[in-house]
C-alpha cells in the first residue's frame, strides 16, 4: 500500500470522491464539509450519509467521532477539508483517545480554503505531512496518495486495515460547476438520517 509523501501530482477530486463511492459498503456511514459537501451529493445520495454545513470548520471529525461511538457496528468515513484539519489537529489526538476503530478520516488536500475562494492555508504545503501528523498522533493507518490510480486500487483494502484510519488525498482545484452546488438542506438530511437509522437493524444489536 501507498504511504510515502509525494510532491508532485494530485488527482481530480471528484474521482477521487466517486472512487469513494463505488466501494462503498453496506454498513458506512459518509460524512463531507467543506467542498466535498457540495460535490458528494451530486455524486450520490444515501440516507445514512451526512453533508455538513461546509463552512463548519473542524465540525465534521468530532461529529463523526460521536457517531462512530454511537454507532460501534458501521464504520463511519469523514470527508474534511484540509485547512479545517489544521484548525483542528488537536481533533485527531482525541480521536486516537477514544479508540475508536470504526473511524476513517479523509482530508482532501488541495492546499487552500477553497470554499471561501481558494486562499492558501497557513502552510508551507511541501514541508506538512499530514499523514505524518496523523501517525505521531497515534493513528497506526495513516497514508496519503497523489496518484488516483493508487488511491482506486488500494481503496477497498482499507476498511480491513486498522482503525482508525486516516488518509490525505493530494487533489487537484473543484470544477467551477460542482464548488457552486448548494449542500442538501440540514434539516431534511437530519430527518432523513434519523428515519435510516431508526429503522435499520444495526441499531439493535
Ligand atoms: C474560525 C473560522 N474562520 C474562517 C472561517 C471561514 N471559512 C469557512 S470554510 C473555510 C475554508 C475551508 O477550507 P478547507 O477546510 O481547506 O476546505 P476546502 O474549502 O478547501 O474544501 C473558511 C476559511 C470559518 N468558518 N471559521
Ligand atoms: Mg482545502
Amino acid at each position: 500500500m501507498a504511504s510515502s509523501r509525494q510532491h508532485s501530482g494530485r488527482m481530480p477530486v471528484v474521482a477521487a470522491l466517486q472512487a469513494l463511492i463505488n466501494a462503498r459498503q453496506e454498513n458506512q456511514m459518509v460524512i463531507t464539509n467543506q467542498a466535498s459537501a457540495r460535490v458528494y451529493p451530486q455524486l450520490s445520495q444515501h440516507p445514512l450519509d451526512f453533508h455538513y454545513n461546509p463552512s463548519t470548520m473542524g465540525g465534521a471529525i468530532p461529529l463523526g467521532l460521536g457517531l462512530a461511538i454511537a454507532q460501534p457496528r458501521r464504520q463511519v468515513i469523514v470527508v474534511s477539508g484540509d485547512g479545517s484539519l489544521l484548525m483542528s489537529l488537536g481533533a485527531l489526538v482525541t480521536v486516537v483517545g477514544k479508540e475508536v476503530s470504526n473511524l476513517t478520516i479523509v482530508v482532501l488536500s488541495n492546499d487552500m480554503y477553497e470554499v471561501t475562494g481558494g486562499q492558501k492555508t497557513p502552510a508551507r504545503p511541501e514541508a506538512l505531512d499530514l499523514a505524518g501528523i496523523a501517525r505521531a498522533c497515534g493513528f497506526t493507518t495513516a497514508l496519503e496518495f497523489a496518484e488516483l490510480s493508487s488511491w482506486q486500487s488500494c481503496i477497498a483494502e482499507i476498511p480491513s486495515l486498522p482503525g482508525p484510519r486516516f488518509i490525505s488525498l493530494a487533489v487537484e482545484p473543484t470544477p467551477k460547476e460542482y464548488l457552486a452546488a448548494a449542500t442538501p438542506p440540514l434539516a431534511e438530511q437530519l430527518a432523513r438520517l434519523r428515519r435510516a437509522l431508526d429503522g435499520n437493524s444495526l441499531e439493535n444489536p
